[in-house]
């Protein structure tokens, strides 16, 4: 990329990204840094005014910083920065596909877990369910939360470090963003294109915010860095994907978050509620039949991925509320007798024969409260609709004593 010249005060800010590598003309001595609020600089012998953190397993640079005028002009060197986030990356990946769906599919039940439905176009599908008539949870977390932020604010208090766990395009964590304005926010996801966008998206429109990233399959543990241990930390796992562990691994998940947020740390959760079937069954069989393809794409993803000759639409979406379990389940039908070959080995499905493909599990708030205790975390607060079809609920981890 050619150097390009740019003149302080016809410095267009949409032209430079955050972040970017800059050496100054010949006639400025000193450090130039852009950040998403403007340009600032310093010069020697004054107080730097940004802290320049240098993350050794990616060298993503990123820059807090207070404002202060320059004057000068500056050069564009390198290729732009990306984004301010700092990035730590633990390498989920393909092989876990591989190896998860070999074991799935020699499995009885055969399953494969719903943390692969969420590739690029996984993702966008299960945006496209968010919107669905049928599918209250997304338009009903978001009110309710709406409703309880002022109540929210004085619970929480400023400046905490707020962690997304499975961080989306999620207008949800800036109603909090807003309304708390923590001094740091980490977002924790599987998926690293979908983490960096949404992260990214945030480092541009919150320039007050310090951003991370965290790739990190969170249901395997939840090892990220996080720096300061005096910083009230307050995780955010909004959406009832709690629903999609069984209750025992749910109290893993749970028990890893009341680690991580440590003692008197917050866990603000949404849960789905238990409700008549029929609402239940809607909101997983739209008419539009997105979440079928939802459901389908899983195999689309494993013959884009794995070396198979599985052919996806020889299966279909089946789901249904199993009352018993208290859970959604969702299946991937076989429609014909069949054998089905991925990467050196070969499966036998009969006709109307099944993969397990999601559990959703929904709670009371008594049976939820009951799961939480058992992660040692205990309910400070919880808001419903009107309709009690889904709840928000701040929970505090409390040490036993
Ligand atoms: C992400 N999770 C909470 C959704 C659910 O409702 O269990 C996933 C989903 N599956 C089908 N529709 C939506």
């Amino acid at each position: 990329m050619p150097p390009r010249r740019l003149e302080f005060g016809s410095l267009s800010m949409s032209r430079v990204s955050v972040g970017s590598g800059l050496t100054l003309n010949p006639g400025f001595e000193g450090v130039f840094v852009l950040t998403a609020a403007g340009p600032c600089g310093t010069v020697p012998g004054i107080v730097p005014v940004y802290e320049n953190h240098l993350d050794a397993a990616n060298s993503t640079t990123f820059f807090r910083t207070s404002r202060k005028p320059f004057r000068g002009a500056a050069v564009v060197t390198g290729p732009a920065d990306p984004s301010r986030v700092r990035l730590f990356d633990a390498h989920p990946g393909t092989a876990d596909l591989r190896q998860e769906v070999l074991a799935g599919l020699a499995a009885r039940p055969r399953s494969i877990p719903p943390k692969f439905f969420y590739d690029e176009r996984g993702s966008a599908l299960f945006d496209r369910i968010c919107e669905l008539p049928e599918y209250y949870q997304t338009r009903t977390e978001m009110g309710i939360l709406q409703h309880a932020l002022p109540e929210l604010g004085q619970l929480l208090g400023a400046e905490c470090m707020l962690v997304e766990l499975g961080s989306g395009a999620s207008k949800k964590v800036r109603l909090l963003l807003e309304r708390l304005r923590p001094s740091a926010y980490v977002g924790v996801d599987i998926s690293k294109e979908f983490l960096l966008t949404s992260t990214q998206a945030l480092a541009r429109d919150y320039p007050w915010l310090e951003v991370h990233a965290a790739c990190v399959d969170f249901s395997a543990g939840l090892a990220i860095p996080h720096r300061d241990h005096a910083v009230h930390k307050v995780a955010f796992y909004p959406g009832s994907s709690i629903g999609n562990f069984g209750p025992d691994e749910a109290v893993h998940l749970l028990t890893d978050v009341a680690e991580l947020v440590g003692d008197d740390g917050h866990l603000l959760i949404g849960v789905d509620l238990k409700k008549p079937v029929g609402i239940l069954d809607a909101a997983y069989n739209d008419a539009a039949g997105v979440t079928a393809e939802f459901n389908l794409n899983l195999l689309h993803r494993i013959a884009g991925e794995l070396d198979t000759d599985l052919d996806p639409d020889t299966f279909e979406h089946y789901a249904f509320y199993n009352p018993l379990a208290g859970r959604i389940e969702m299946h991937l039908i076989s429609r014909l007798r069949q054998s089905l070959r991925v990467e050196d080995q070969t499966f036998l499905f009969g006709a109307g024969e099944g993969i397990h493909t999601e559990n959703s599990y929904k709670y009371t708030v008594a049976e939820f409260a009951e799961l939480a205790l058992r992660a040692g975390f205990y309910q400070q607060q919880v808001w419903l609709d009107d309709e009690a079809l889904f709840s928000v609920q701040l929970l505090q981890h409390r040490p036993r004593g």
